[in-house]
């Protein structure tokens, strides 16, 4: 008997959201293109970094990272944009901390669709285990020992659950990963997905979620010909839970791509219950932040309840200093997913009146002309949702590294048009000096040495400047939050208890790391131009160039992740228990009111030298590499060029090379004129 053949999928569905994604491709064909007649022109050390760059340019996967409550139908809105219904299990158990990365490939994989599953390290088990997580610290800092052992007790509850699940496999799998050469939803399964007896005592599950509880992340590599170009989602947990180790997950998961899809339910768009959300997306710009509402299809009256949906959101993000431009989009996964099934399983009935209600408030005579599948498809959201995703993608990251290719291309084509300069020169001149190559070298390294130091030196002071202003805003915030409770205690006495938002902190905090994110960029920016001015020099002084013709473009300056760490949730956050018993268990003002300061700044401590330690680090390193790029692209063509100009006017056959090289420079000015649209 024969297979029953695989459910079909219409996968064509997708290229309607991703039309700005192929012309970002096309774009990069052109600035391929353009390299492509470079190395062909250039000698082999030109076109050897012409080749390099083309792969560089190609390895770029834009990736979107989705984010928001459980349940919001993140992962079923995942399954949708990559047209695969059924591949990552929805409504996983709330416990899973997995995040999964999708990446597709325009072109299918040598080995196939794969896989590769990690588990957590050790060291990350026994971190949680012996403080109870960001909770737990939390709670210890308060003194509310009963709520920290209760922590401490589910945590190792579900450890002991773990550990017995695996049996003596346990702490050998810790920090490991496991590759399959294919992958299918079962397979999936057994590495995301608890069994439904993980917090009962029933050890029924066989093979399914034998894993789960210890992977920390999932790579599906997938060949999706409709996305023009390598592009990975990531679908993370959720915000919200009992130990805050997933919003820990979700920061590290946001600072690791460059935008965001904010995943909210219909039923419960940004309410004051997802103060954790707006926080963290409030420390990104809103061209990174798109917001999707999804489940529109559970509405009663979508086409009145989504505007009154949109004000809300907006009126929620500005009152609490979210990103108020924010891109907001509705629809529902569910009708995505439904009609890419090809409508195997019929809507439900409110479904299906929620959908003809939409679609004659979103359908207007000249979008209605598509087939029915097709006006599902956009009332569902995802092309739209795709669409502003690929939109985003080309004018952001996606222009950011065409600008970057087509620079160093530009200074590559610069190089070799100097050489061939050099060449007609000496084809029709022979008084030109051959250059001392020997020095070429120690100019270069020198001139290296000098804008290293001068990156150090400009950035200390840059550095210096922001860790002053921290601790400025630090400490001022603390002083007036004590005052603060000092002047409640005394008009209201210490019954009521207190609450004081941590917002004032956070915004000082985050306009002092935009100030020095501005500087560092604009120390960047100098030493690179400073650089190139003295690079440029080395070119006019050895090989008599024309001044006025040539030009060497200076990199780009490093891109500063937006500071997402600001938005972790502190004691001051929260209105839990144990705060107000924490509350009701101190005496007197004095006492209060140094407990406070303690507790708040051993809670803001760890943000401030997060953002000193990590931001300022990767920036600088960021700058160093760039800056050493640059000149070791410069020395190659540089020597090379000194090499060539070495060579005797007979070598150069005379007119014959002159010739040649008049093509050649033609050739290059056409390339100049793809590569110049490019640079910003
Ligand atoms: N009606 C409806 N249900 C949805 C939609 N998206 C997801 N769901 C359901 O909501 C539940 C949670 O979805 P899931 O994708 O796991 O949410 P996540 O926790 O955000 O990843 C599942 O039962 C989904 O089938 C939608 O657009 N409409
Ligand atoms: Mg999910």
């Amino acid at each position: 008997m024969a297979e029953p053949a695989a459910p079909r999928v219409d996968t064509a569905l997708l290229r309607t959201g991703l039309t700005a994604l192929r012309g970002f491709v096309s774009e990069m064909d052109a600035v391929e293109d353009a390299l492509e007649t470079v190395a062909g022109i250039g000698d082999r050390a030109a076109a050897k970094q012409a080749k390099k760059l083309q792969r560089l340019m190609r390895k770029v996967e834009p990736t979107v990272t989705m984010i928001g409550q459980v349940k919001a139908g993140k992962t079923s809105l995942v399954n949708a944009m990559v047209g695969w219904p059924d591949l990552l299990p929805a409504d996983v158990n709330p416990w899973t901390s997995v995040v999964t990365s999708i990446h597709m490939s325009p072109k299918p994989h040598l080995e196939g669709n794969h896989a590769s599953f990690r588990f957590f390290e050790d060291d990350e088990w026994s971190r949680l285990l012996e403080r109870g997580g960001r909770i737990g610290e939390l709670a210890g800092r308060a003194g509310a020992d009963e709520e920290l052992r209760k922590v401490t007790a589910q945590l190792e509850a579900m450890r002991e659950k773990s550990r017995r699940r695996l049996g003596n496999k346990f702490e050998m799998l810790m920090g490991q990963e496991h590759s399959y050469g294919y992958f299918d939803s079962e397979l999936i399964n057994r590495y995301v997905c608890l069994g439904d007896d993980f917090e009962t005592d029933t050890e029924t599950s066989s093979s399914q979620g034998r894993f789960a509880d210890i992977t920390k992340s999932a790579d599906l590599y997938l060949h999706r010909e409709e996305y023009p170009l390598e592009f990975c989602i990531r679908d993370t947990p959720g915000v919200n839970d009992t130990f805050m180790m997933r919003e820990q997950i979700t920061i590290r998961a946001i600072r690791e791509s460059r935008m965001c899809v904010v995943v909210l339910s219909a039923h419960q768009a940004l309410s004051t219950v997802d103060m954790a959300l707006i926080r963290l997306i409030s420390n990104l710009p809103s061209r990174e932040v798109i917001i999707f509402v999804n489940r529109i299809d559970e509405l009663g009256d979508p086409a009145a309840q989504v505007p009154e949906i949109r004000e809300s959101i907006r009126r929620t993000l500005k009152e609490h200093q979210g990103p108020a431009d924010a891109e907001i989009l509705f629809g529902s996964a569910y009708w995505a997913n439904h009609i890419l099934n090809c409508g195997r399983d019929p809507l439900t009935g409110a479904s299906q009146s929620a959908l003809f209600n939409w679609a004659e408030s979103e359908l207007s005579d000249d979008t209605g002309d598509g087939s029915p599948e097709e006006m599902i498809w956009t009332l569902s959201g995802v092309p739209a949702l795709l669409d502003t995703i690929s939109q985003r993608v080309a004018g952001g990251m996606g222009r950011d590294a065409l600008s970057k290719t087509a620079k160093a291309g530009m200074n590559l084509l610069n190089g070799i048009a100097a050489g061939e300069h050099i060449v007609s020169m000496r084809a029709t001149d022979a008084h030109v000096k051959p250059l001392d190559r020997k020095a070429l070298p120690a100019e270069i390294d020198r001139i290296e040495r000098e804008a290293q130091a001068m990156l150090v030196s400009e950035f200390e002071g840059v550095v210096e400047n922001f860790y002053k202003r921290l601790d400025r805003s630090h400490k001022s915030f603390l002083e007036r939050a004590t005052a603060s409770l000092i002047r409640n205690l005394e008009r209201y006495g210490d019954t009521d208890v207190w609450q004081y938002d941590a917002t004032g902190l956070r915004v000082l905090l985050r306009s002092s790391f935009q100030v020095f994110s501005r500087n560092a960029q604009g120390t960047c920016k100098n030493v690179f131009l400073d650089t190139t001015g003295k690079v440029r020099e080395l070119y006019l002084r050895a090989f008599n160039v024309p001044d006025a013709s040539f030009r060497l473009e200076a990199p780009s300056a490093p891109y500063v992740q937006p500071p997402v760490m600001l938005g972790q949730t502190i004691a001051l956050d929260m209105s839990s228990n144990w705060w107000g018993r924490w509350w009701r268990r101190r005496r007197g003002y004095g006492s209060m009111a140094a407990d406070f300061a303690q507790i708040i700044r051993a809670e803001t401590d760890p943000i401030v030298e997060g953002l000193k330690a990590e931001h300022v680090n990767t920036v600088l390193e960021d700058a160093q590499r760039i800056l050493g790029e640059f000149v070791a692209a410069q020395r190659e063509v540089l020597v090379e060029l000194s090499e060539r100009s070495g060579t005797t006017v007979d070598d150069l056959q005379g007119v014959g090379a002159t010739r040649a090289t008049q093509d050649k420079v033609a050739a290059l000015e056409a390339c100049r004129a793809v590569l110049e649209r490019y640079i910003q």
